[in-house]
């Protein structure tokens, strides 16, 4: 089964309510949806999530690279011949998503020629995850309202609270409110996309271990390199490396430093190849992954579960699977469902979704 062509397909989905955190803010869905063709006929997908203010790229970007630099080297290849499409890929310095969109559309072929779940290829672990539920930037009353909405309708949990904002005692009241709302059996986390400084996290995490917060993500930037260092010895709690640390190289720089002492891994920049090196890296090395969202629509979020799930260690927390609740619309033929603050992996080959050809016409740019 060669690859015979791939398609980078822009396209725009507003958000019924953005998302606002300490490194931007995002009110459109503006995605490239990733196609790989075969000359068996079958079609793999996936979705680049650009996020130009951390990681650089953008739609057009995404499209460029893999239109002049990915596709050239890639068509003629096998589909199942990973690691020359990785040695094609990895010359290339950075653009993850981009990368990763391709990596997983590969997967999802390989999924749909054999007959089975990309989960159960990956690791088979299991077929579900617990689901978390990711709380922008806003007021503590309407924080600590969509938190209770969430939990209400959907079952959900589990929250991860953006923080990073000043004055840090903002940030704390959201927290309060989140708990006294929630009780005590709801699960809250933090994640400042580098907002404070070293001495504001330190101050910050005081404030917030009453409340009984289980991980700490990226409060400070992994640059201040002794401060962040300073600040993770005295967290009370895993801190989290996110953004900081993509690669698997910057994973190892950041655990053997002190810059954190658990991962984020998010299939959008690291697909499932390197998701999987990142994740058999952090169990040797004896740290804790989280499953997280980079503000994934649901075909973004299929992979997230399909990944998290396939490994004991990789579903042990809930992972961040919900945020596409918050767009207008999307492009799957069959939506996703949370329930029991669960979502569950179809039970179908590859990554089991299908594009809706006129949900695509209507919001696709390039026509
Ligand atoms: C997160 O965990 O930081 C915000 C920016 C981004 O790329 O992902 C989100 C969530
Ligand atoms: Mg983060």
């Amino acid at each position: 089964m060669k690859i015979t062509a791939i398609e980078a397909i822009p396209y725009a989905i507003p958000y019924a309510k953005p998302l606002r955190f300490a490194s931007g803010e995002v009110h459109t869905a503006e995605h490239v949806l990733v196609r790989v063709h075969t000359d068996n006929g079958l079609t793999g997908v996936a979705d680049a999530p650009p996020r130009p203010f951390t990681y650089g790229e953008t739609q057009q970007s995404v499209i460029a690279v893999i239109e002049k630099i990915f596709a050239p080297n890639l068509v003629g290849l096998d589909v199942l011949a990973r690691e020359a499409v990785h040695g094609h890929l990895r010359r290339t310095v950075g653009n993850p998503v981009a990368k990763s969109a391709i990596d997983m559309a590969l997967w999802d072929l390989a999924g749909q020629a054999l007959g089975l779940p990309v989960t159960t290829l990956l690791g088979g672990h299991g077929n579900s995850m617990r689901v978390s539920h990711m709380l922008g930037f806003d007021e503590p009353a309407k924080m600590a309202a969509e938190a209770e909405r969430m939990r209400d309708r959907y079952g959900i949990r589990v929250f991860k609270v953006k923080v990073g904002r000043r004055p840090v005692r903002l940030d704390v009241e959201v927290c309060r409110a989140l708990r006294e709302v929630l009780g005590d059996e709801a699960e809250l986390y933090v994640d400042g996309n580098r907002g404070w400084t070293a001495s504001e996290s330190a101050r910050a995490l005081r404030a917030l271990d009453p409340l009984g917060i289980t991980l700490a993500e990226e409060l400070c930037p992994a640059d201040d390199v002794l401060g962040r260092r300073w600040l993770v010895r005295q967290s009370p709690v895993p801190f989290v490396a996110d953004e900081s640390a993509v690669t698997p190289a910057e994973v190892t720089r950041s655990l053997l430093d002190g810059a954190a002492t658990a991962i984020s891994i998010k299939t959008a920049r690291t697909g499932f190849t390197t998701s999987q090196r990142v994740l058999f890296q952090c169990e040797g090395m004896g740290a804790e992954v989280v499953m997280g969202n980079q503000i994934d629509g649901q075909l973004g979020t299929a992979c997230t579960v399909a990944f998290g799930a396939a490994y004991a260690a990789s579903s042990h927390r809930a992972g961040e699977l919900s945020n596409f609740l918050d767009m207008r619309d999307d492009l799957l033929t069959e939506p996703l469902t949370i329930s029991d603050g669960r979502l569950t992996v179809r039970d179908l080959p590859g990554l089991g979704v299908a594009i809706d050809p006129d949900k695509l016409a209507r919001y696709r740019q390039d026509t």
